[in-house]
C-alpha cells in the first residue's frame, strides 16, 4: 500500500468517526432525514461528543508513547474528561476518574468494580477505537492489544470484544483497496471467526443471515439491536458499512436513521467506511465544518508516520537478523575450511 494512501486510510477513518459522531448526534434532535440534511447544512460547525473525545485521547496515548500503555491512556481520557465533561459520557468512565483519583487504584481495577464487579459492556470502548485498530492493523496481537486498551474503562470480555471486533473491521478496512470488488461475505466472516465471546459471535452471525436473507435496515436494525451496549449497536454499525461499502454518505445514513445510539453507532460506522473509502469520499462541506478538525487530522497524519516508521524499524530488524544469519554462515564455512 503506497504512503500516500495509507495517509488518506487514516484520514478517512478519524475523520469519518468524528464526522459519523457529529451527524449522529444531531440525528437526536433532527430524526427526520430532510430535515437533518437542512441542519447539517445550515450549521456552522459538526460538534462531536465524548466518542470523538475519547478516539482523540487514544490517538493521543498511541502516539506520544509509540506503543499502548493502559495508565497513560487512562490519565488522558481523565484529562479530556476533566476539561469537557459536557461532551455526554455515560456514566461509567467518570465513575472509573473519581475511583482512581481518590482511591489510587489502577484504572483496569476501578474498570472491574463497575455493575457489581463484572465490568462495563458498555459501546465506550468500541466507539473510541479507530486509532488502535489503524495503528495496528497488520499486527497479530491486535486483539489483546484492543482489550488492553478497553480495559481501562471496559472490563466486560463483552465491551472487550466488542471494541476488538471494531477493531479488526477497521484494520481489515484500511487494507482493503476500495478500487476492487468488495467482498461481503469474507469480510464478515473474517469478524465472525475473529470474536471470541458468544454474545458478540450471536449477533454477527445473525448478521451473517441477514444480509443472506436481504433483509432490509429496519428490520436489520431491530433484530440487531441498537443499544448502547456493544453487542447491540457494534453489529448494526457493520451491517450499515457492509450494505454500503461504496458510500460514506449512504452507509452513514443507515447506521444513524434506524433509532438508537445514534452518535456513536454514526462514529463506529462513520470509522470503518472512511478507512476502507479513504479521506476523500467524505462530503468536503462536512469535513470543513468538523469541530477541532486540524487536531484530528494532525494525529491521523501522525499515526500513519508512526506506522510507516514502525514497520521500517522492524523490516530493519529483520535485515539486520538476515546479516547476522549470513554472517555467521560465512564464519561456519571459514572454521570448516580450516
Ligand atoms: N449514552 C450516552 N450519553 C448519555 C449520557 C447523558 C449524559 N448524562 C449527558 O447528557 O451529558 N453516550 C455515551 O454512552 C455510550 C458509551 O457508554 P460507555 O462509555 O460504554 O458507558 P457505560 O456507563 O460503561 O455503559 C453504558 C450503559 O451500558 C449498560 N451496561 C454496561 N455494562 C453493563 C453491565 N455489566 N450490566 C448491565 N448494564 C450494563 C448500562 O445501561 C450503562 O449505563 C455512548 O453512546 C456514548 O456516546
Ligand atoms: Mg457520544
Amino acid at each position: 500500500m503506497s504512503r500516500l494512501t495509507l495517509e488518506a486510510k487514516y484520514l478517512g477513518a478519524m475523520i469519518g468517526s468524528a464526522v459519523g459522531d457529529a451527524i449522529g448526534e444531531l440525528a437526536f434532535h433532527y430524526p427526520e432525514r430532510n430535515k437533518l440534511a437542512q441542519v447539517v447544512e445550515g450549521v456552522a460547525e459538526l460538534r462531536y461528543t465524548d466518542d470523538t473525545a475519547m478516539a482523540i485521547g487514544l490517538a493521543t496515548s498511541l502516539t506520544n508513547k509509540g506503543h499502548l500503555d493502559g495508565q497513560d491512556l487512562g490519565e488522558t481520557f481523565r484529562r479530556s474528561f476533566e476539561q469537557e465533561p459536557w461532551r455526554g459520557y455515560a456514566a461509567g468512565p467518570p465513575t472509573i476518574f473519581t475511583m482512581v483519583r481518590s482511591l489510587g487504584i489502577p484504572y483496569a481495577q476501578a474498570a472491574q468494580s463497575l455493575f457489581n464487579g463484572s465490568g462495563s459492556f458498555g459501546n465506550g470502548a468500541a466507539m473510541r477505537i479507530a486509532p488502535l485498530g489503524l495503528f495496528f492493523h497488520d499486527s497479530l496481537q491486535i486483539y489483546e492489544l484492543a482489550c488492553d486498551s478497553a480495559e481501562v474503562t471496559h472490563a466486560h470480555p463483552v465491551g472487550k470484544d466488542g471494541a476488538a471486533l471494531q477493531a479488526r473491521a477497521v484494520a481489515q478496512a484500511v487494507k482493503l483497496d476500495p478500487q476492487k470488488e468488495f467482498l461481503v461475505d469474507f469480510f464478515v466472516r473474517d469478524l465472525i471467526d475473529f470474536c471470541r465471546t458468544h454474545e458478540i459471535r450471536g449477533k454477527m452471525e445473525l448478521l451473517e443471515e441477514l444480509l443472506n436473507e436481504n433483509i432490509n435496515p429496519p428490520l436489520a436494525a431491530k433484530q440487531l439491536g441498537q443499544s448502547v451496549a456493544v453487542q447491540e449497536s457494534m453489529p448494526f454499525a457493520i451491517y450499515s458499512f457492509v450494505r454500503h461499502p461504496r458510500s460514506f454518505e449512504d452507509c452513514l445514513d443507515c447506521a444513524i436513521m434506524h433509532g438508537g445510539d445514534r452518535d456513536t453507532l454514526g462514529a463506529m460506522a462513520g470509522a470503518v467506511s472512511g478507512a476502507y473509502l479513504g479521506v476523500q469520499a467524505i462530503p468536503s462541506g462536512w469535513r470543513r465544518k468538523l469541530e477541532n478538525r486540524q487536531t484530528i487530522e494532525q494525529l491521523a497524519l501522525e499515526l500513519a508516520e508512526s506506522t510507516v516508521s514502525s514497520r521500517q524499524r522492524a523490516v530493519g530488524r529483520g535485515q539486520r537478523a538476515v546479516d547476522r544469519g549470513r554472517r555467521s554462515e560465512v564464519r561456519d564455512q571459514r572454521e570448516e575450511d580450516h
